[in-house]
This record gives structure tokens, sequence and C-alpha cells, in this order.
């Protein structure tokens, strides 16, 4: 009877979907668009002219917004070569946080359907790397992948514990072993993952040893078990940021960075963090794409991160 009513009913509902996808993303990221778009359109907002006094303006909340010293100044000297003007500050500002993020490289996640693939998760404590991981482990098994964890943080007492809950959120596997070496936990793993042919292995890491110079080495030991055990594999070695740590969480990248040979960063807690602007510092000083978003503490409160997405959501 309702037939009628219907027929269009699943080509609406994707493009609702879509939409609220979206929507719900913009949401995450409004902080982050006042702080990069809308404060500085304010700034330039009735004036005729960009003076040395707007420019400085513009410059300082460049730098409130996270996108770090140098990049704020280079844009600013851009703005006076190029005379841009007022009306045209937001189309500016649009191509060059595009350029930016193109020149760092492909933000798409690597996968190999016919391959083991590796996702090698570091991070400093707190940074989100568990929860991260349960999303990913969960957006993987949604997609059909056969997925497996590794409990690679044995420093910390309740860190396998807390895995452990995600895989069965997640329903999907879990190598753990109590009182062992992170590394030893790693080949165990990726022995399983091999044997018993699953398409993803996921490795949580700690991220606090007693001091930093054990930490680096432990994960130059994991490197090196995931290099001389699955040479073939694709491995993404990747950075989990704290998004409202802003510029301060960037010293870590360097760190991490010649540890481990990053190939990708996730920023987590972008939902309410008005810190994103930090996306194009990873991407301008540290070369390193941003290749998954946190946005929530739920299980799929994560995304590939879509560069013409997140320029759409802090613009529109
Ligand atoms: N709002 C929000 N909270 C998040 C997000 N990701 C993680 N969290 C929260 O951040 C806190 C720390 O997350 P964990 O995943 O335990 O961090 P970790 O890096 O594994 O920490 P260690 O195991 O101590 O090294 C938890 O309370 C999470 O719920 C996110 O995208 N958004
Ligand atoms: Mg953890």
């Amino acid at each position: 009877m309702f037939n009628f009513f219907k027929k269009n009913e699943p080509e609406q509902n994707l493009e609702t979907e879509k939409k609220s996808a979206f929507q719900s993303f913009k949401d995450a990221v409004s902080k982050t668009s006042d702080a990069l778009v809308s404060n500085i359109l304010n700034i330039v907002s009735n004036n005729e002219k960009l003076d040395e006094f707007i420019l400085d303006d513009i410059e300082t909340q460049l730098i409130k917004a996270d996108l770090g010293v140098d990049l704020a100044v280079s844009i600013v000297e851009k703005i006076k070569e190029k005379d841009v003007k007022p009306n045209n500050i937001k189309e500016f500002l649009k191509s060059e946080f595009e350029n930016i993020l193109n020149e760092a490289g492909s933000n798409l996640l690597n996968y190999s359907p016919d391959n083991l693939n590796i996702y090698f998760v570091v991070g400093v404590n707190g940074a989100g790397k568990t929860t991260l991981i349960g999303k990913l482990a969960h957006k993987f098994k949604m997609e059909g992948s056969k997925v497996l964890l590794a409990a690679g943080d044995t420093f910390r007492a309740a860190a396998e514990e807390q895995l452990d809950i995600w895989s069965k959120r997640a329903n999907v596997d879990i190598v753990r072993e109590d009182k062992a070496d992170s590394a030893s936990v790693v080949y165990r793993a990726i022995e399983k993952a091999q044997n018993e042919g699953y398409n993803v292995l996921i490795i949580d890491t700690a991220g606090r040893l007693q001091n930093k110079f054990n930490l680096i080495e432990e994960l130059k030991k994991i490197k090196n078990v995931i290099s001389k055990k699955a040479p073939n594999a694709v491995l993404e070695s990747i950075l989990v940021l704290d998004a409202n740590l802003g510029q301060n969480g960037l010293s870590q990248a360097k760190v991490f960075k010649e540890a481990v040979e990053l190939t990708g960063c996730a920023l987590t807690k972008l939902d309410g963090s008005s810190k994103g602007g930090v996306i194009f510092s990873i991407a301008k000083e540290y070369n390193i794409p941003v290749k998954l978003v946190g946005i929530g503490e739920k299980i799929d409160d994560i995304k590939n991160f879509d560069k013409s997405e997140f320029i759409s959501a802090i613009f529109e």
C-alpha cells in the first residue's frame, strides 16, 4: 500500500547517510574551522585593504590555530607578496591549505587484499593508540578482513586487558602473553597471522617505559622483528597524536620518526579540538600524511582522512 512512497527510499537513505556523516564530521571539526577560517574572516571583514596591523592579526590567529610559527609566517608573507584582497582571503587560504596537504603524499592507508597488512601503532601514553586500534579492527572486520591484534604494550599492567576488551567489542582475535617481552609477543602474533591466513595484524605498543631511550629501543626491536619475520608484508608504521596537544605534540613526531620510519599519522580526539590546524604542520614540517582521524570514543568514531572532505568541512 505504501510502495509508491517507498520507491526511492534506498537512494534517499544513502544520500541522507552521506550527508549526516559529513555533517557529523563538520561538527567534530567546528572549533578547528572557527580557529582557522571564521576568525580570520572576522579579522579581515569590513576592511578594504590588508595593512600591517591586520596582517599581524592574521599571523597571530594562524599561530593560535596551531599552524605553527613558520607556516603562519610563510602564509602571511605570501598574502603580502601576492597582494591578496580581503574578499579573496578565503579562496587564498583554501588553496594554500590544499597545496600543503597535497605535498605530504597520499593519505590512503595502505592495504593489499592478497597480503598480510601490518599496522604498527606508536605514540606517547594517552594519545589514543589502544582506542584507535579497537576502532580500526572493527572497521577492517566490517570490510571483511580477518583481523588479529598483538598486545605489544607489556609495560603497563592494565594495557593487555584494555586491548582484550577492544578485541571482544570488535569481535577479532588477539595474541597476548603475560610477562613476555613485547618483541616476542609481536613475533608470535606474526607467526600466527602467517600460519592462519590473517589479512590484518594491528600491533599495540607502550606509550611509556622507564625512560624515552628504553621506549625507542623497544620500538626499534619490534620494527626489526617485523622486517625479519614478515619482509613481504604491507607495513604501515603509524604515529598516534592527540589533536588537543596541537603544536606541543609535534616534538614527539621527530623522535618517533627517527626510531621507526613512520609512514603515516593518526590524529585522535579531533572532536571538539580547536587545534586541528596541526594537520598542516605535520604535513609541511614532518612530511607525514595524516591517514586516520579519531572523532570520539565509540567504536565507529574513526575515519580515513580525506583531504578534500577536511577542507570542505572547515571552509563550508
Ligand atoms: N573524545 C575522544 N577521546 C578519545 C579518542 N581516542 C581516544 N580517546 C580517549 O583517550 C583516552 C586514552 O586513550 P588510549 O587509547 O587508552 O590511549 P593510549 O595511547 O593507548 O594510552 P597508553 O596505553 O597509556 O599509552 C581514553 O580515555 C580514550 O577514550 C577520540 O578520538 N576522541
Ligand atoms: Mg594503550
